[in-house]
């Protein structure tokens, strides 16, 4: 498949790229910033908020599928977080009904869910939106567009709702919520091959004993984890936070000082 993957330079980009060579795909990076050198594909320099920007990539490039990585990963003001997750998401889509590109794979973020109590039990796909911060906010407006143009024009759109994507887990809270880099990519490339999923919602999550979210969802497209934050338990020191970053899955997004008191 010919995959056009945004923010390729990114911490998840920089990952599934190379995953995605790997597995034989055809990868043309794009990201705001130049190539890094010795790049081995196709790379364009811009900015995917940019509508005008994004469909020329889509007139130079023949595309199969969209691999939506850009954004801004932490909380900014509501229009920022608009920009990043909102408008980039509907530039890219509108450049799919254009180009007749049929599948996007976004990473969504735990952060859609995240103020959802912990006691409420396992968060499942049927789980509301509730998001935690304004880029929670975001991440439930993109895949509510995704929804709208699976529904509207077939598009067939998976949101993964990533959680933790790092090496490997750095606290408590991350042997719940650890997405390792090697289920990353069986995550992206299950949700690139899944058979007409139309609009359909995963967690990002790897098989952690303490995981907090349905895998189920997940595997019903072909996305079967493999790694288990449990590994990592004896070398993680606890911390000041564990108790509260607990409460709400969304962990430090959900905690205070972004949630003032009540008025
Ligand atoms: C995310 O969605 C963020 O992009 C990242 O910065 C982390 O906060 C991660 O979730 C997480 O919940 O650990």
């Amino acid at each position: 498949m010919r995959v056009l993957v945004t923010g390729a330079a990114g911490s998840l980009g920089r990952v599934i790229t190379v995953g995605l060579v790997e597995l034989g795909h055809d990868v043309v990076g794009l990201d705001l910033v130049p190539a890094p050198e010795g790049t081995p594909y196709a790379w364009h320099e811009a900015d995917c908020a940019d509508g005008d920007a994004v469909e020329a990539v889509f007139a130079a490039e023949r595309l199969d599928a969209v691999v939506h990585l850009a954004g801004a990963p932490e909380e900014l003001s509501l229009p920022d977080e608009l920009t990043s997750h909102v408008i980039t998401t509907a530039a890219l889509l509108d450049a799919m009904v254009a180009h007749r590109v049929h599948r996007i794979v976004y990473a969504s973020s735990n952060h859609a869910v995240g103020r959802t109590p912990r006691a409420a039990g396992e968060l499942t796909e049927q789980a509301l939106p509730r998001p935690d911060t304004y880029y929670g906010v975001a991440k439930v407006a993109a895949e509510a567009l995704l929804q709208l143009f699976s529904d509207r024009h077939g598009i067939d759109a998976v949101a993964c709702r990533i959680g933790s994507f790092l090496e490997q887990p750095t606290s408590v809270r991350g042997l719940s919520t650890w997405l390792s880099h090697g289920d990353g990519v069986r995550m992206v490339e299950a949700a690139l091959s899944a058979p007409a999923p139309g609009f359909a919602v995963l967690y990002g999550i790897s098989a952690n004993t303490r995981g907090w979210w349905d895998l189920e969802p997940g595997r019903r497209l072909g996305y079967e984890p493999q790694d288990d934050a449990e590994d990592f338990a004896g070398s993680i020191e606890p911390g000041p936070d564990d108790e509260a970053e607990a409460e709400f899955p969304g962990g430090p997004f959900a905690m205070a000082r972004f949630h003032r008191p009540a008025l």
